[in-house]
């Protein structure tokens, strides 16, 4: 056998037996580890190539062609087993780490909706259904826009109906929606429907009784719109809102801004009468005020307080509890 013929040799064995420990490794790891016996700088093919030294000039790149080839070979068979390896492993580790689904799992902390968002969304949706648009206010106003456009001038008693928080350049926090009226009539044509919901504030607290709470003001203007049109509404907010469950009881009342006026007194069965909302027809005045021609156009207005609604939904006592933030009242509206 020639020298090139006994290396040639060499390197089939090397190859025949590499492919043999390929085969025969059992993790990534051992088979990793025969690759490097054959084909690392210090493995068997390069141990055999460096015996080339007693070849001839022609007969070196047959013998380095051979390699290569070898080599080549030995690494497409390397990639196939490495493959075959890696998917069992995972699979092992996939029926080992099997999951029980039927064991208990742990639940997220979850939180509440505040029981006024929860009656203001009950109450917008009605209103939006019905086509009302919804508009907004400042709740900083000017003293024009909370008063004397709505017919309650400086000198009138009607100013002190509502204990006012002033501000030291004359402005006041709004003490009603109704100022939302004046804004949405300047800026909009008959006919119109809308309601603005906004915090207002007033110098006032008890049990049912905030300094700041949450009025859903009420407008609707057209060429013949009626008292009976008012009531209906109510009506059927009021069945939306609770449903058959409530007794509603109308009283005349006074507003400088409405004539006639009214508010609405609500009562759960053997439950005591708790006044939820003042209403009317609008007062010409307002409508002069707001650039209107009175003569040509009526309209309803109304002012609701969302936590008396939401008191009387929910069977709550005390209206701070809604402004404590104590998790033990939130979490119940879950
Ligand atoms: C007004 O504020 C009128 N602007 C309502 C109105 C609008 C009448 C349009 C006619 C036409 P009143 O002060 O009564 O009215 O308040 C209306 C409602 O707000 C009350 O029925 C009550 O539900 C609620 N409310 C009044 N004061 C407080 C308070 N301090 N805390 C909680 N809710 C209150």
């Amino acid at each position: 056998m020639t020298d090139r013929e006994q290396i040639e040799k060499q390197l089939r064995e090397a190859q025949a037996q590499a492919e043999a420990d390929f085969a025969a490794a059992d993790s990534p790891q051992t088979l990793y580890e025969a690759k490097t016996k054959y084909l690392g700088k210090k493995g068997a093919v390069k141990a055999i190539l460096r015996g080339l030294g007693g070849l001839s000039a022609e007969e070196r790149p047959l013998i380095g062609q051979i390699a290569n080839e070898v080599a080549d070979a030995l690494e497409i068979v390397y990639d196939a087993r490495l493959d075959v390896l890696k998917r069992s492993e995972s699979e092992a580790k996939l029926a080992q780490d099997s999951i029980d689904v039927s064991f208990p799992g742990t639940w997220p902390v979850r939180g509440a909706r505040h029981p006024l968002a929860l009656m203001l969304e009950e109450i917008e949706e009605f209103f939006y259904s019905m086509g009302y648009d919804i508009a907004e206010g400042p709740e900083i106003e000017q003293e024009w826009y909370n008063f004397d456009a709505l017919n309650i001038p400086a000198d009138h008693p009607a100013r002190d109906m509502q204990d006012t928080f002033w501000m030291k350049n004359g402005g006041v926090l709004r003490t009603h929606t109704s100022p939302v009226q004046i804004r949405y009539m300047q800026s909009h044509q008959p006919p119109l429907r809308m309601i603005a919901p906004g915090r207002v504030y007033r110098c006032d607290s008890d049990v049912t009784h905030s300094p700041m709470f949450t009025q859903v003001e009420g407008l609707v203007v057209g060429e013949d719109v009626s008292f009976r049109h008012l009531i209906g509404t109510l009506e059927a907010l009021l069945k939306h809102v609770f449903e058959d469950s409530i007794e509603i009881r109308l009283r005349p009342s006074f507003f400088p801004f409405t004539e006639p006026s009214a508010e609405v007194d609500l009562r759960r069965a053997g439950g005591d009468w708790m006044e939820v909302l003042g209403c009317g027809m609008v007062n010409p005045a307002v409508f002069e005020s707001a650039g209107y021609d009175s003569s040509k156009v009526t309209g309803f207005a109304f002012g609701l307080g969302i936590e008396r609604f939401a008191m009387i939904k929910y069977g709550i006592r005390d209206i701070r509890l809604f402004y404590e933030n104590d998790v033990r009242f939130l979490r119940q509206f879950r």
